[in-house]
């Protein structure tokens, strides 16, 4: 039986795939660098570093710097992206995200968080959702980032519940695939086409429902 869901952050509980999207592009215009939203799309769920290795790419510069230099690069995209969050509150939740929480919270059912960003405790708190969870698991402790499952496996584990008894929803593909290799049931955020190994799939957040996604997890 279902025992816990386990939520992604950013794409899923807010929307700050926006803000790293704005610190992303002002970064790659300083390198003179083209980055669009439609790049951005593929960052979702990738770590800090290995976003910026994606756009040295796109601008065929992964050669022009040291580890030192992209630290730097990576640090100074960071602050920007801390400044454009500053502003977060409990009214950037995406729809229907507080009422599925509360379902999930009313059921006895435990709730914990998997995110790629080392901003989690961070963005959590100003959302008025740290405490609304079990655990929260993010980017600095864990070594491998998403499409490995080692971030939903920890969160599982400090639940202390089983994979299986877990339905992890997810914003981006490489999430998604995080959450089955987990031996998840993984429920994914956006269009049908860009997850074909999700048990379901909504288009938006604001079309989840809890009773819809337990009738699909019970089969
Ligand atoms: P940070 P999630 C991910 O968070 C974002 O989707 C991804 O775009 C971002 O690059 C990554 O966090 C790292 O974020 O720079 O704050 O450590 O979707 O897994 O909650
Ligand atoms: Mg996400």
């Amino acid at each position: 039986p279902l025992k816990a869901f386990i939520f992604d952050l950013d794409g899923v509980i807010t929307d700050t795939a926006e803000y790293h999207f704005l610190a992303w592009k002002a970064l790659a215009e300083d390198l003179g660098i083209t980055f669009t939203r439609e790049d951005n799309e593929e960052l979702k769920g990738v770590s800090r570093m290995d976003s910026l290795e994606k756009i040295l790419e796109l601008g065929g510069r992964t050669g022009d710097f040291s580890a030192v230099e992209k630290e730097a690069l990576a640090e100074k995209k960071n602050e920007h992206y801390l400044t454009l969050i500053q502003d977060i509150t409990p009214a950037d939740l995406l729809p229907a995200i507080k009422e599925l929480i509360a379902d999930i919270k009313a059921k006895g059912l435990k709730l914990g968080l998997a995110s790629a960003s080392k901003n989690a405790f961070t963005v959590m708190d100003s959302l008025g959702m740290k405490s609304e969870f079990d655990i929260i698991v993010d980017a600095k402790t864990v070594v491998n980032g998403k499409p490995h499952p080692e971030v939903f496996l920890r969160a599982a584990e400090m639940l202390g519940v089983e994979p299986e008894a877990c339905i992890g929803v997810e914003d981006a593909a490489a999430g998604v695939q995080a959450i089955k290799s987990a031996g998840m049931f993984a429920v994914a955020v956006g269009p049908k086409e860009s997850f074909e190994n999700a048990d379901l799939v909504y288009a938006s957040t604001a079309e989840l429902s809890f009773d819809k996604i337990l009738e699909v997890y019970n089969g």
